[in-house]
Formats: C-alpha cells, structure tokens, sequence
C-alpha cells in the first residue's frame, strides 16, 4: 500500500508545485464580512484529497457516497458491513481496494498494534473521574516518544522523505488506536478487567472484542460505525487541526492529539453523548421513557427557551438530513426491532427539524450523524455514552492522519491566515 500510494500521490506533487507558482495570482473566491463573522464557512483554503462535504448531498470519500461505500468495500461477510480498512486505502490510494489488500492492512495494524506500557502508565496515573477524552488525548500524545517522523527530523532528513516516515508513524498511530480506546473503556466501566488483542480480527472487530462485546452484532456495527465517522473534508474542527499543528511539522501524535481534543467540543464530537445524555433527560423530566411526539416537541421547545442548543440537529455545511444518519436509521431498520430509545429517536427525527426550522435563524434543522450513533451504541449492550466520543475518534483518526502523509508528501507549508483587531473590519465595513 505504501507503494502504491506514493505511485498515485507523487504524481500530484507536480500539479500542487505547478498550481503554486503557475496560478499564484488567480482569484478563487471573495471574502465577505459575514464569513469572517461566522467561522469562515465557505472560505476555501485547505487542501484535503480524501473526501468532499455538499451540502445537499452529504460526504463523498474519493467521489464515493456512503450507500456506494457500503456496497462496494471489501467486507468480511457478503451480508456484513465493510471494513474500515478499506475506507482507510481507498482515503490514502484513491481507489477501491481489492479483498486481498484490506486484510493485508488488517495484518500490518495487528503487528503494529503493540502500546508501550508507558502510554498505559500515563492513562493509569490519571483519577478516573477524567473524562475518557483527556485519558484518550494524553495517551496519544504520551505516545509520542515513538514517533519515527520526529527521530528523522532531527537527524537531518531531507523533507522530500517526510511523508515516508510520517506514514509509518500514522500506521502505528492508528494500529494502536483501538487497544489504547479499549483500555480506557475496560479501565474506567469494567475495573480495570482487560482484554488482550485477538491478532486474527479486524481492526473494528478487534476493538469490540477488546471492549467486551464479542457478538457478531457488536462487530458489524463497529465497522459501519468506523466507516461513517472516518473524515468530513478538511474544514471541521478536529480535520482542521490536525492539519493544522501537522503544519508546524510537529509529529502526528501531537497534531491528532490536538484534533482530538477539538473533537471533545460540544458542537462537535461530543454532541454524540450529549444526544443521549439529553434524550434521558427528557425522559426523566417526561416521567415515561415513551414520550409522545407532543411531550417530545414541548420538550425541544423548552430546550431553545433555555438558550440551548437541541444536540444532534443542525450543521455548519450540512442543509440536508446527513448521509451518516441515514445510514444508520437503515442500519436500525433492518436489525432492530423493538427499541424504546431508537423509537424515540426516530420521532425526534419528525418532530426536531420543523420545530428548529421555525425560529429563523437556524441554517440547517437536519438530524446530523451524532443523533442516531448513541442510540444504536446503547441498543447493542455500549451504555457508557460518556465514552461515545472515544470511538468517534478512533474512527476520525483514519480520515485526518490520512491527510497528513498527503500534507508532507505535497510538502505543504506551515498555516498561518491573517488577523486583525474588530476595528479593522469596523473600518472595512464602513469603506473606510
Ligand atoms: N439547536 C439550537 N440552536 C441551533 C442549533 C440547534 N441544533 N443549530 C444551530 N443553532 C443556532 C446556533 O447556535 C446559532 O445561534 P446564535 O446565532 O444565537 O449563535 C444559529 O442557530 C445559527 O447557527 P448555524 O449557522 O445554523 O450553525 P453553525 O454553523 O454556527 O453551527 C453546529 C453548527 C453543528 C455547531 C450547530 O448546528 C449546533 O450547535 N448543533 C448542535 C450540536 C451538534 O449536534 N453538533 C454536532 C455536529 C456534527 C459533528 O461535528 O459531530
């Protein structure tokens, strides 16, 4: 894969060197006042080769939607969900890989799945009160002794082999993903019973295995979990930082522990335990873990009133119902039959956007991914939501850190937009 991947992706350095010095001058876009107000949405000025976000049709990755993904991915069992291995070579290669090369990337990770005990010693020395995202974070960063990128920097290596040393350092990084996540889970709901890696598994089989939840069911949702969480272009907050301290060419341990630790946010990947947390709220204050459409609705109404975001709905790009939720409620449809929480998820699914669509100001009152994930955690025996955002992260690590081996290999420079005090823009608007 590793050659393959500098076959296809060397021949872009050409056309990246070409657009940089040939077109330096060309206008691509205006930006307005309203763009810098509103988190530069829209403003384009990344680079991301791995997926493409419309907002009227969701994610593609290397041109492919999700339900093309989910037909055309190397799976392990034909009525089975495919793996994200094979999203990971498609993301890096750009191409839909061969069984045959998915189950030699299942291989590699397994041998390079092995985490230092430090990296354990450094999550064991934490209270178990920290939130499963700051035991993720630091682990990766404490990982950080092994980055080979960062060795080869400091010898002297010339920067045209960056991206060689980054991709092992990415290989290993993800290798090791699972077990770290695993650890934390077996730590934090399972006093400290852990559960050593099975080496003839698949990377999202051997994390549920890892967790504790051995049934093909588990399995089969992690894989589809993985694949849909896996990258969302360049923009979003854990994508774009990631990238961004990767510019400073710090090693990926750092740069993916500084995306994850935006992924942490509220607005972003911690919506997918705050959707629960919320859900069981509603139904506490509701008295029936049944609600009606009505007691639901006065519920979201109630929620705005408090100056509340309703979590799970809405979208910075996203004007649509996003791909990744569909994916899922069809996922839910056809396995599960009776549950009171997927239930009342899908009558919010009626009920939010509406409500949402009415107060004005709301660009996007369309489920997002994080809304149905949880539940369908939940329904398969993973309640601990506080640790949803965990495997959010794994699964987005294979996206990001993708596109890092692409940022060195390009030889990207180091990110720097400008800024300005509020005056400027003051003076900006009123022609001065
Ligand atoms: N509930 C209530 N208000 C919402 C809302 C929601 N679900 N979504 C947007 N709004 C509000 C915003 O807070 C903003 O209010 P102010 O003008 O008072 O600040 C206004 O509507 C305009 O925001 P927007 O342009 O529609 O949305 P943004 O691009 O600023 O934000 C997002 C996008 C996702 C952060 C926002 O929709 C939100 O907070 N959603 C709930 C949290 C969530 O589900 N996040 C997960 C996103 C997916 C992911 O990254 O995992």
């Amino acid at each position: 894969i590793k050659n393959r991947f500098y076959e296809k992706a060397s021949k872009c350095i050409g056309e990246y060197q070409k657009l940089k010095t040939e077109h330096a001058d060309k206008v691509i876009a205006n930006v307005t006042i309203g763009q810098v107000m509103t988190g530069m949405k829209g403003v384009p000025s990344l680079i991301t080769d791995t997926s493409k976000l419309d907002a009227n049709t969701g994610i593609t990755f290397r041109g492919y939607s999700i339900p093309e993904l989910r037909e055309k991915l190397p799976r392990l069992d034909p009525a089975g969900e495919p793996l994200p291995e094979g999203l990971y070579y498609l993301m890096l290669v750009g191409e839909i890989p061969e069984q045959e090369d998915v189950f030699n990337i299942s291989k590699d990770w397994s041998t390079r799945s092995h985490v230092p005990q430090h990296v354990f010693d450094v999550i064991d020395a934490m209270p178990k009160s920290a939130r499963p995202m700051t035991q993720f974070s630091a682990a990766i960063v404490a990982m950080a002794t092994e980055s080979v990128f960062q060795k080869a920097y400091r010898s002297g290596v010339n920067k045209k082999y960056y991206w060689d040393f980054m991709y092992d350092d990415v290989m290993n990084l993800i290798a090791r993903l699972p077990r770290i996540a695993a650890y934390i889970y077996r730590r934090n709901y399972f006093k400290d019973k852990h559960i050593e890696p099975d080496p003839r598994l698949d990377w999202a089989g051997n994390l549920a295995h890892m967790m504790g939840h051995d049934s093909d069911e588990v399995k089969r949702l992690m894989r589809l979990y993985m694949v849909i969480h896996a990258d969302h272009e360049g923009g979003n907050v854990s994508a774009h930082t990631t990238h961004l301290v990767g510019s400073a060419l710090s090693n990926p341990y750092y740069a993916l522990g500084a995306g994850m630790l935006g992924l942490a946010g509220p607005l972003h990947g911690y919506a997918n335990q705050d959707v629960i947390n919320w859900i069981f709220e509603l139904m506490n204050e509701i008295g029936s873990d049944e609600p009606t459409k009505e007691q639901l609705a006065d519920y979201v109404q109630k929620t705005l009133e408090a100056g509340r975001v309703v979590p799970g709905y809405g979208h910075a790009v996203l004007r649509v119902t996003d791909p990744r939720f569909t994916a899922q409620k069809e996922f839910a449809d056809k396995y599960i039959t009776h549950d009171k929480l997927i239930n009342t998820v899908n009558n919010l699914y009626e009920v939010v956007p509406p409500i949402l669509g009415s107060v004005g100001k709301i660009s996007n009152p369309w489920p997002n991914v994080d809304a149905y994930s949880g539940a369908l955690l939940y329904h398969y025996g993973i309640k601990e939501y506080s640790f949803y955002t965990v495997l959010f992260g794994v699964s987005r690590a294979l996206g990001v850190l993708a596109s890092l081996v692409m940022d060195r290999l390009y030889g990207l420079p180091i990110e720097r937009p400008s800024s300005y005090p509020l005056k400027w823009y003051r003076d900006k608007a009123s022609g001065e």
